[in-house]
């Protein structure tokens, strides 16, 4: 469901930042033979050539689109170069892409707020950076503008072809500009040297769309593409929004949308102007009424969040026509290496960025063989996440049994046979960041879990899930899920008397998640060699004044002249200096955090673990624990009780005091 939050101010300034073929980009840096060559990123099945997930610019010239498959892409275009996405436990592995994400990222978030929205996609808040800019250096008197902002695209300025950049410099630079697009051209010269540097550090072009809002920011970034920016002035907003089809527009893809086009006879954002506030809001209720009126107008008060990582981990695979899973040994086999995936990552986080999951959840497509109810839904399942791989597995397959009778309308567990998963998956959200401790602990817990997987279905709490990943878009992105909000969830397992707010927080989340919808995320981390790689990267920022010394070159300049070719590999392995500041970032926000977003439930805390955890580690968890016992506060449902295995007995006693 859609929130209208009003516009906060139309004098931001918001950009949104998306890497250019970006599988391919990351697979051409490793191989620069196949720079300037026809290239396109194949799943790793290999059934009729692969189907193709990214197709390079140099290939869609030649008709190469992302529907094809290898084979149909080779007919297209014989010379194309196809990669197979990595793979790892029998399912694509997307750790270089997180990472070379992670490398942008670090990037953009010098110069302001900065979102990550997906693998490859950032939003920046340069408000701030653009009135300094406008502050210190009015406009009109700047003596050069680098060539990259000179070449952006500015709605609504007509271009009469002859000196088109001439044309953008008189813009940028007017005297008698609005405020608002002073402040717009200053976000488009920080833009355009943001886009420089990703290309100077990591090789990797981008496109950006730069508006006041996230939304409009969003729409112009892939106006222009490759390697260019869009600038989106408060006067085009109207141009540019009346003619787009209602259902292009973020979260009127779905249900609502269509809605509005047959209830309405809403096509277009344009058709949608002619509702007022007060009739949409008698259709659809107050708030998506509002929403609805703001979002054909241009605007949003979305805010853009300071998130460098990820807000969940999931893992996935998809099981298409013969291959689907029709017994339980079969989803339990493949439940056993997504879990193992999804622990590492969360291991990697918890060690790496001191953060911490509290909510697992169980998505899966399924469909029964004599189906008279072929819509029904499998529903998704979750529960409180326990750290471990073999906890998780446990858990998982719990949570997937519990599905599996509600989806078949049984109330034993379901026999084999009658019935096929077509996609399963793990996640894990509901992310914060963990106490001091945590690591050592979990870590403890983590090699004690492989060995001691207990199963007690009466300690399992399996709530509904409201937050409703869909299915992955492709095989290879069914690493990481897109959130969708849709329907059909309903509550299967009693005993959820302690979860009330545990669900409620829950169905917060999918909210939360339906506004800002998301491939899960990269891990932000380099390796050793990169992060303590110092004189790499003190020569590489030498070489970097030198350059900016002799004049910014633009980014077709640099294509030409580095092509990325072997001798390129300096570049190539380039430390990145600002992961490292973001990292930094990332954990001051977590600090600040940690103090109002962590509660420990003491009740829930099982002594007798406790007491088997090696002394220094026990003493920690006493520490925790003891300010929230005087201080009373302890929320139930939300607690570090979920890493260990709650003692049903004195919570019980607990929830009778
Ligand atoms: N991706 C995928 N499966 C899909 C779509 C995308 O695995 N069905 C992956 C590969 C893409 C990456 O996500 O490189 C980013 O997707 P985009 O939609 O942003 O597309 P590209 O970056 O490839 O191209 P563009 O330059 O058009 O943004």
């Amino acid at each position: 469901m859609p929130v209208a939050r009003p516009e906060t101010s139309d004098s931001r300034i918001i950009a949104h930042v998306d890497m250019d073929c970006f599988y391919v980009q990351v697979e051409q840096r490793k191989q620069p033979h196949l720079r300037g060559q026809p290239t396109a990123v194949v799943q790793y099945n290999s059934w009729k050539g692969g189907g193709l997930i990214a197709v390079g610019y140099e290939a869609r010239k030649d008709g190469v689109k992302r529907s094809m498959r290898g084979d149909e892409a080779k007919k297209e275009c014989p010379q194309i170069h196809l990669v197979q996405v990595p793979v790892a436990r029998g399912k694509a592995d997307l750790t270089i892409y997180r990472n070379a994400g992670s490398e942008v990222v670090s990037i953009l978030a010098r110069k302001g707020r900065c979102e990550r929205a997906s693998i490859d996609e950032v939003y920046l808040d340069l408000t701030d950076a653009a009135e300094t800019m406008l502050k210190e250096t009015p406009l009109e008197t700047l003596e050069s503008i680098d060539e990259e902002a000179l070449k952006s695209h500015v709605l609504g300025l007509s271009l009469n072809g002859n000196d088109d950049r001439e044309t953008v410099r008189e813009w940028l630079t007017r005297r008698d500009a609005d405020h608002r697009d002073k402040l717009l051209a200053c976000g488009a010269i920080i833009v355009a040297e943001l886009r420089l540097q990703v290309l100077r550090e990591t090789e990797f072009t981008c496109s950006a769309g730069v508006a006041h809002n996230k939304m409009l920011a969003k729409l112009a970034s892939g106006m222009n593409k490759p390697a260019q920016q869009t600038i989106v002035t408060l006067a085009s907003v109207k141009g540019l929004l009346e003619p787009l089809p209602i259902k292009k527009m973020k979260q009127l893809g779905g249900k609502l949308g269509s809605s509005l086009q047959t209830d309405l006879g809403v096509n277009t954002v344009g058709d949608l102007l002619q509702f007022s506030e007060q009739k949409l809001q008698d259709i659809y209720g107050a708030n998506t009424g509002t929403w609805l009126w703001n979002t054909a107008r241009g605007i949003s008060g979305d805010e853009v969040e300071g998130r460098l990582l990820p807000k969940s981990h999931g893992s996935g695979k998809t099981f298409p026509g013969v291959q689907a899973l029709k017994s339980v040994a079969a989803v339990e086999k493949w439940l056993k290496e997504l879990c193992e995936e999804l622990s590492e990552r969360l291991q990697l986080d918890l060690e790496t960025n001191k953060r911490v999951a509290h909510t697992l959840t169980l998505h899966a497509n399924a469909y029964k063989s004599t189906d008279t109810d072929s819509l029904k839904k499998f529903p998704s399942k979750s529960c409180p996440l326990r750290y471990g791989a073999g906890k998780v597995l446990e858990d998982s397959v719990n949570l997937f049994q519990a599905a599996l009778r509600e989806f078949l309308g049984s109330y034993t567990n379901p026999v084999d046979g009658g019935w096929g998963v077509t996609n399963l998956s793990v996640s894990a959200s509901k992310i914060v960041a963990a106490p001091s401790g945590t690591c050592s602990i979990t870590r403890y817990f983590h090699g004690q879990d492989r060995f001691h997987a207990s199963s007690e279905q009466s300690d399992k709490k399996f709530a509904p899930e409201s937050d409703n990943l869909s299915p992955s878009r492709t095989e290879s992105h069914s690493a990481s899920h897109q959130t969708d909000c849709g329907e059909g969830q309903t509550q299967i397992t009693p005993d959820t008397s302690s979860l009330d707010q545990y669900e409620t927080a829950c169905k917060d989340e999918a909210i939360e998640s339906c506004l800002t919808s998301t491939h899960h995320e990269p891990q932000l981390r380099l390796s050793e060699k990169e992060r303590n790689n110092n004189d790499g990267k003190r020569s590489y920022e030498q070489k970097r004044k030198a350059t900016q010394e002799k004049g910014t070159p633009s980014i077709l300049r640099f294509l030409q002249t580095n092509s990325c070719s072997s001798s390129n590999q300096e570049t190539k392995c380039l430390p990145s200096e600002g992961v490292q500041e973001a990292l930094d970032m990332g954990s001051e926000s977590q600090n600040k955090r940690r103090t109002d977003s962590w509660r420990y439930n003491a009740g829930e805390i099982d002594q007798s673990v406790v007491n088997e955890l090696p002394a220094e580690i026990q003493e920690e968890v006493r520490t925790w624990l003891r300010p929230q016992k005087q201080a009373n506060t302890v929320k139930r449902g939300s607690s570090i009780a979920h890493y260990f295995s709650p003692n049903k007995n004195e919570q019980t006693n607990l929830r009778k005091s």
